[in-house]
């Protein structure tokens, strides 16, 4: 079992979803046969009525869109506050490169990308929320591993953030690489890669380090702050929010060791193919619309536009909404409402926002980056 997960036990086989066999009548001539003809009437029945019923059941968790649907809000799994990803105000409104991949999946099933609910979870109990069906969808910096999928399983739609694990320290520690922070001690959170990647970096390079872990963010920054702990540890992207937190944030350096691959993106339960399809090719919508050039504020021109490639995203030729259970123009909502993902990065993260992150990695692959989305077509 790996230790990033909490411990919790699913049942093997899920509520509903068991196979269950019926014995059938055996079928030894006709006459035979025409005296069972009542009770293979009966059999039948039986067998409808079973079908119909694992026909809802099993499929209970293949049923995300229509229960969505059918609440008129989609239900989105966020972290407890993360500058830039997922926060909120006084007023109760969120913001954040996070919070706008819910939003974008609300605008692809309503006319509205404000049909969502927002629940902030913490780094430990993200999973079992998922699972349990408290979300519909989990988009909170969340890292792709195997044993995330295999264990809870759950399934990531798409890496919407290229990430990797780095290092907080104050300057007046006088470090320059992660290699000088041998005897240190670090600042944790329970329940996040950042456990295992420090564990594996410190044995694979022979140097010692003591961790300080803590349950939430808030509790790591305090603890940072106050020299409780030399380095914080964790992904790349959260440290350049959690600087700006602290008291003084000019007295502390990110240092340029990026330790491990932390690819960030959405989760949802494993099983229901149609809405892993959904939250998967919004993403890749938006990464497509930033390819050709359609963002919110080109949205009405690129409805006009006759480039076979933009048709099909914006919906003017093609039924690919429709095969996947929305409506035609889902991705023109999407784009209008939300923006494309070159919108999206640089208002709530890039560098003329206060976390100021250039794209790197998260460049289209047309730009030196890594982001690509397959084609709708
Ligand atoms: N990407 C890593 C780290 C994610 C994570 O939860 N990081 C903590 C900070 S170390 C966080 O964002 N906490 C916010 C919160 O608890 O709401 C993972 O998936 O385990």
């Amino acid at each position: 079992m790996p230790t990033d997960l909490p411990k919790l036990s699913f049942p093997a086989v899920l509520p509903g979803a068991a196979c269950t066999r019926l014995p059938l009548p055996a079928a030894p001539g006709a006459r035979l046969l025409r005296s069972f003809r009542p009770r293979l009437v009966l059999w039948a029945s039986l067998l409808v009525v079973l079908g119909s019923a694992l026909g809802t059941a099993a499929p209970a968790a293949a049923q995300t869109l229509k229960a969505v649907r059918e609440r008129g809000e989609l239900v989105c799994g966020v972290s407890r506050g993360l500058l830039g990803f997922s926060s909120v105000d006084e007023k109760g409104n969120w913001s954040g490169f996070d919070v706008d991949l819910c939003r974008a999946i609300a605008a692809a099933i309503f006319e509205d990308a404000g049909k969502v609910k927002f629940v902030p979870l913490d780094a430990a109990t993200r999973f079992a929320a998922l699972k349990s069906g408290d979300i519909d969808v989990l988009s909170r910096n969340s890292t792709w591993t195997m044993s995330r999928e295999t264990s809870f399983g759950l399934i990531f739609a798409a890496i919407t953030y290229y990430d990797g694990q780095g290092f907080l320290v104050r300057k007046t520690l006088n470090v320059e690489s992660a290699l000088d922070l041998d005897g240190k001690s670090f600042c944790l959170q329970t329940g996040t890669t950042g456990e295992l990647n420090v564990a594996d970096y410190f044995r694979a390079n022979n140097m010692t380090y003591s961790p300080v872990e803590f349950a939430s963010l808030d509790e790591i920054l305090k603890a940072y702050d106050s020299g409780r702990c030399d380095v914080f540890a964790t992904d790349v992207s959260q440290l350049h929010a959690e600087r700006l937190r602290l008291t003084k944030p000019e007295e502390h350096v990110i240092l340029p060791d990026v330790i491990s691959k932390e690819p960030l993106g959405p989760v949802v339960r494993q099983g229901d193919d149609q809405w892993f399809t959904i939250v998967k090719w919004t993403h890749f919508a938006m990464v497509n619309a930033e390819e050709l050039g359609v963002s919110s504020t080109t949205i009405d021109r690129a409805l006009k536009s006759e480039k076979p490639e933009v048709k099909r995203l914006v919906g003017t030729a093609g039924d690919f909404g429709q095969q996947a259970g929305l409506s035609n123009d889902w991705a023109a909502r999407v784009i209008r409402l939300v923006g494309n993902y070159g919108e999206i990065f640089e208002r709530n993260i890039g560098t003329k926002s206060p976390l100021g992150i250039p794209r790197g990695l998260n460049h289209l692959w047309t730009m030196g980056g890594i982001q690509y989305a397959p084609p709708i077509r």
